[in-house]
């Protein structure tokens, strides 16, 4: 029985419980993620791990004036549930109702609207320097009072930490000695098993014996130290702290400038808030590190964190939130064709090899890793450098694929400038989720990469119009000389029967030609399209399908045909318009001297879109079938009666 959570209308209302109440709050608010958790695919085990943390934070700040960033923003339920939202809460990740990470529409406690990791420490960093100058600046305290502090924290987790972005923000903070707090939830994973030498360096704090041992060695050497008065005293705790920064691995820390408090668990509630009643009073940058355990309060979770992260809809038990089964769906997704065609092209070339940025369980990659851990590399959150380190391998004669969704590729936007396309080497870039990513909203959809991409010299952009284009099209780019780019959705596979043409660089797929006028896919909206013909043709419209395949270089012999020859052209694509697929045929047109009235560009708008799932949204902006029909007969002056539309 919920009885606590329901009243907990802001944080204010924390103060009001006793340290038991407390303890069963903790527990409704797991048994609240697992009932909606276990109907709706969403974060489990991060949020999970991070319910003690939450409350005691909001024990020990105010956040309507404090301020607290969840680094990534995926594991704020518990936040979310804390700070008025219980009510809402079922409706998360659904069209109109809360969405699966902090949203500054949403409520006054989450500050940005964040989906990627790695930023918290930097934005944490902005507001302490910003508060500080402006409250000093525009509000002086009266003689004698001093305004109370806001204080500032990051939460940050331990996959994310590596994140480069993370050091620069430390080193900075570090460097400015401002009263910034981080605290490190090191929960031991990222969404797989943590990578890299800075693992090891928490692994090091993790070791039970040596945890143990050294947490002796640590007392008893602290023991023999004298208690001063003053200044003295500050002196010896910071040589304590040092001490046991060394003996438990956060060193790291200390050197670039943080005083490293911990490692403290993260489960003991009256524990964690003496810790952060503790740290809230120190003065200058300051790293807790707390240990948490993904999927805690449910086994299932706890043991195995990789399938939990984000599970799909599951079936649960009793009090002690046991798991029974989870349903996994049957259909095979873009992700396994292409995780299949990276298997075999491994397989045949040993030159091939493979780099994820901490998605080797989202990129369906773990059967790789499997068989050829020589050639599968995880950079962690890290795709600047993942794209980086694949020129390099490029460069020295290998065959690097970077496999990282569209969204996160964006981190390395200078990368792929300056060391792939300016070296004109041959990077293979598999774009997953590239599109409409459906539940998770505007910080993941893929929508930007055709634009980004095709801006730069000696790149190929392309796209498989269907599953039967997947592997070809991966063994094509294998096959070029340059840096090659292919970007597939969040979706289930969908196939056009045909023969399909072979892949040629630059040459489109004429699927059939029409009198009236023709669709122009790039990539994932091909199938869509040849629904969308087939109905126009029962209208007595004959419309035609091309599969673009290639944005650069575009195949303007084919396209330009259609748009000299045929009343109409509507390119279709699921990404911005704003200088896109549709865009591309404008330019060559224009150029071509053509006239371009008749073009028309469907694709995604200029705004940020929202979150429901992948057909609601495609649907809403008429990308799907009863979209693109209406959009030709708009066009070509045939509007139907909505009322005589079949139903789709
Ligand atoms: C830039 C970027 N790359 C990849 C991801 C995908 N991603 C989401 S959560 C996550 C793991 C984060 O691990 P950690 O920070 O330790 O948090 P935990 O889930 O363990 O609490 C990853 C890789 C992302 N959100 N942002």
């Amino acid at each position: 029985m919920t009885t606590i959570l329901p009243q907990i209308a802001s944080p204010a209302d924390l103060h009001r419980l006793t340290d038991p109440q407390l303890t069963l709050l903790a527990q409704e608010i797991r048994d609240e993620l697992v009932r909606v958790l276990s109907i709706r695919p969403a974060h489990f085990a991060s949020n999970l791990g991070v319910v003690e943390l939450a409350i005691a934070l909001h024990l020990t700040f105010d956040f309507r004036r404090d301020r607290l960033i969840w680094d990534t923003g995926h594991q704020i339920y518990p936040h979310k549930l804390l700070t008025g939202r219980f009510q809402q809460f079922e409706s998360i990740r659904t069209k109109g109702g809360l969405m699966g990470y902090p949203n500054p529409h949403e409520s006054d406690y989450d500050l940005f609207m964040t989906g990627h990791a790695g930023c918290s420490v930097s934005c944490a960093l902005g507001l302490k320097v910003g508060d500080d100058w402006l409250d000093a600046r525009l509000k002086p305290a009266p003689l004698g009072q001093s305004l109370p502090e806001r204080h500032s924290i990051a939460v940050i987790g331990d996959g994310a930490l590596p994140s480069g972005i993370v050091f620069e923000a430390l080193n900075n903070a570090g460097g400015l000695n401002k009263n910034l707090l981080v605290i490190l939830n090191d929960n031991a994973m990222s969404i797989c098993p943590r990578v890299g030498a800075l693992a090891q360096c928490l692994d090091q704090a993790r070791l039970t014996n040596f945890y143990r041992d050294s947490k002796k060695h640590v007392r008893e050497v602290l023991r023999r130290i004298p208690v001063l008065g003053g200044m003295a005293t500050t002196a010896i705790e910071q040589v304590k702290d040092g001490l046991k920064a060394f003996l438990t691995g956060g060193m790291l820390f200390e050197e670039l400038g943080f005083r490293y408090i911990g490692p403290v668990d993260g489960h003991d509630l009256p524990g964690l808030r003496r810790w952060l009643r503790d740290v809230r009073n120190q003065q200058g940058p300051i790293l807790l590190h707390v240990l948490t355990q993904k999927g805690h309060g449910v086994p299932q979770a706890s043991e195995d964190p990789v399938t939990y992260h984000t599970p799909p809809v599951f079936e649960k038990i009793g009090p002690e939130r046991t798991i029974i089964s989870l349903k996994r769906g049957g259909s095979r997704a873009y992700t396994d064709a292409m995780s299949g065609a990276i298997y075999n092209a491994m397989a045949e070339d040993d030159r091939v090899a493979v780099i994820t940025a901490a998605m080797c369980q989202g990129n369906k990659l773990e059967k790789v890793r499997a068989d050829f851990p020589a050639r599968f590399f995880d950079t962690g959150i890290c795709e600047s450098h993942a794209v980086a380190f694949a020129a390099g391998l490029a460069k020295a004669g290998m065959r690097p694929i970077v496999d990282i969704y569209s969204t996160f590729l964006q981190r390395s936007f200078d990368q792929i400038f300056q060391e792939v396309t300016l070296q004109n080497l041959h990077v293979v870039f598999t774009l997953d989720r590239a599109g409409l990513t459906g539940p998770d909203g505007p910080t993941h959809h893929g929508v930007f990469d055709t634009t980004y991409l095709r801006l730069f010299p000696n790149m190929v952009v392309m796209a498989p119009g269907d599953e039967l284009d997947v592997a070809p099209m991966l063994k094509f780019a294998l096959a070029q000389d340059g840096p090659v780019s292919m970007r597939y959705p969040k979706t289930n596979l969908e196939k056009v029967e045909r023969t399909a043409a072979p892949l040629e660089l630059g040459q489109a797929e004429v699927y059939e030609w029409g009198e009236d006028g023709v669709l122009v896919a790039y990539g994932s909206l091909f199938p869509t399209c040849v629904k969308a013909a087939q109905r126009l043709r029962e209208e007595g419209l004959s419309v035609g399908v091309i599969n673009a395949r290639f944005v650069k270089p575009l195949d303007k012999n084919t396209l330009l045909k259609a748009v000299e020859e045929t009343p109409l052209v509507v390119t279709v694509e699921e990404g911005t318009l704003e200088g896109g697929f549709g865009s591309a045929l404008l330019e060559a047109a224009n150029a071509a001297g053509l006239d371009t009235r008749q073009i028309v560009r469907l694709g995604i708008p200029d705004r940020f879109i929202e979150h429901a799932e992948r057909g609601e949204l495609l649907a809403d902006l008429g990308l799907d079938v009863n979209g693109i029909c209406g959009a030709v007969r708009r066009a070509l002056g045939r509007e139907v009666h909505p009322e005589s539309l079949p139903v789709q």
